[in-house]
């Protein structure tokens, strides 16, 4: 999927454009990192791209640089948050997955023991 600038009812463009307040984290000239609003953990940070894509279903090979860069994003994110003992990323696509928001994003959860098991 082409990447397109901003999607006027989309909650994450218009974050990522602060027409929503958000807590930053990171950001670069692709990709915004801010504090998820319902944490699931004592670390819970949501890293987008700045251009709206829906999700993970809808990526193709014009996105590989972008999503490459967003996980060399979420590394530098880590060892910011010092999640030495290790984090999770999470990206939900589509309805079965729970996909809330329809804007590609990957959940970075730690700070604490998560165990084994991804689906509860
Ligand atoms: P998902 O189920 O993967 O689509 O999760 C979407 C996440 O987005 C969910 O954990 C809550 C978070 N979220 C939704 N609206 C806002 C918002 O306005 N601000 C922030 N910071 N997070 C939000």
């Amino acid at each position: 999927m082409a990447e397109t600038e901003k999607k006027a009812d989309c909650i994450f463009c218009r974050i990522v454009a602060g027409e929503i307040p958000s807590t930053k984290v990171f950001e670069d000239e692709v990709s915004y990192a801010f504090r998820d609003i319902n944490p699931q953990a004592p670390t819970h940070i949501l890293i987008v791209p700045k251009t709206h894509i829906e999700s993970c279903a809808v990526l193709g090979e014009e996105n590989e640089a972008l999503v490459g860069k967003i996980f060399s994003n979420i590394a530098k994110i880590a060892k910011e948050e010092k999640l030495s003992g290790g984090f999770r990323v999470i990206s939900n696509s589509g309805d079965d997955a729970g996909q809330t928001v329809h804007h590609l994003h990957f959940h970075i959860l730690g700070g604490k023991e998560m165990g084994e098991g991804l689906v509860p």
